[in-house]
């Protein structure tokens, strides 16, 4: 079979740019972008773009069949945040959608299958500074819970029916072109757009809470990185621990502040607090590092340069 591929959830932050990606190295009519709604210009520009309802298999089904599908990359799910409001909408697409696309492998009608899993598989029980791979998971967000899950029924679906499944634990993930929405560590994306508008910020999350993050590119690497491992090469079916640098509001705002000297963060911690309390400082990602080779490239101040000069580029742009 032919490498077409399908990616659910397209219009998000990570989905955004995994496309974009995917359409420079492979030819863009043969990455299919979808999602509920429709995402930014570049996106919709750039190659095909189904409407696409990742809880409706036969949908799914189709476009799979049509467009001779071979991988799929499976972005679409509710955040950590949104999914405290709305637990049983949150586990229902996270593990619908998840199942959509194991059963479609198990069907022999795709090959290859990414989804993301997230270091919300830990709790509070987990040890917290250089998280190991297998060490204790119970997680205590409606999130985790559907991430562990996840993680569980990957792995079942490679040892029992062979479907060929690849997962990370992603860090919080930072970029300029699509905005999150509805995680915990979104504060680490938020916080650059407020330093150009506003020279302040509000963290919702306190001083002192380190937790582990990655620049965009780093995680766009990491992605392709495992789905274009030998088989052979990628050893845990459920997911992958994942790392590249970890730092707590003050530190962004540090390192922001080489930038913006004026700039200030205030603390007004909210219910998201708990959450991050809840997940590790740091992650020990050597299994990834050993088994297919992952590394990282930036490092705090290397994003920050990176970040401020784009969003402080495009604000310019649109004020022309
Ligand atoms: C979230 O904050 O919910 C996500 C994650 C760490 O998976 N960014």
């Amino acid at each position: 079979m032919k490498k077409r591929i399908l990616i659910i959830g397209a219009s998000g932050q990570i989905g955004s740019e995994l496309t974009e990606r995917l359409r420079k190295i492979y030819a863009p009519h043969k990455v299919i972008a979808s999602d509920i709604r429709e995402g930014n210009q570049e996106l919709m520009e750039s190659g095909p773009f189904e409407v696409l309802d990742a809880m409706d298999y036969s949908a799914i089904e189709d476009i799979v069949i049509n467009y001779e599908i071979s991988e799929v990359y499976l972005m679409a799910a509710m955040l950590s945040a949104t999914a405290e409001k709305f637990p049983m909408k949150a586990w229902n697409l996270n593990m619908t959608s998840l199942f959509n696309v194991l059963n479609l492998a198990k069907e022999g009608k795709i090959e290859k299958i990414f989804w993301p899993s997230s270091i919300a598989v830990f709790g509070p029980s987990t040890p917290k500074i250089n998280t190991h791979q297998n060490t204790i998971t119970e997680p205590s967000t409606v999130y985790g819970i559907s991430k562990l899950t996840g993680e569980r029924w990957c792995e079942y679906y490679h040892k029992k029916y062979g479907v060929d499944v690849r997962s990370l634990r992603y860090p919080g993930l930072i970029s300029y072109k699509t905005a999150p929405g509805g995680g915990t560590t979104d504060y680490a994306v938020e916080i650059y757009h407020k330093a150009i508008k506003h020279k302040k910020y509000i963290s919702f999350l306190d001083k002192g809470t380190v937790l582990p993050m990655m620049f965009m590119d780093d995680a766009i690497n990491a992605t392709i990185g495992i789905m274009e491992a030998k088989s052979e090469e990628v050893k845990i079916r459920s997911g992958y621990n994942l790392a590249a640098i970890s730092f707590g509001p003050e530190d962004i705002a540090a390192s922001i502040k080489k930038h913006i000297p004026e700039f200030e963060i205030v603390y007004q911690p909210d219910f998201r607090q708990d959450i991050a309390d809840s997940w590790p400082n740091s992650m020990d990602d050597s299994e990834a590092r050993k088994d297919w080779g992952w590394a990282h490239t930036y490092d705090l101040d290397e994003m920050t340069e990176v970040m401020l000069e784009n969003l402080q580029g495009s604000l310019r742009r649109t004020s022309e």
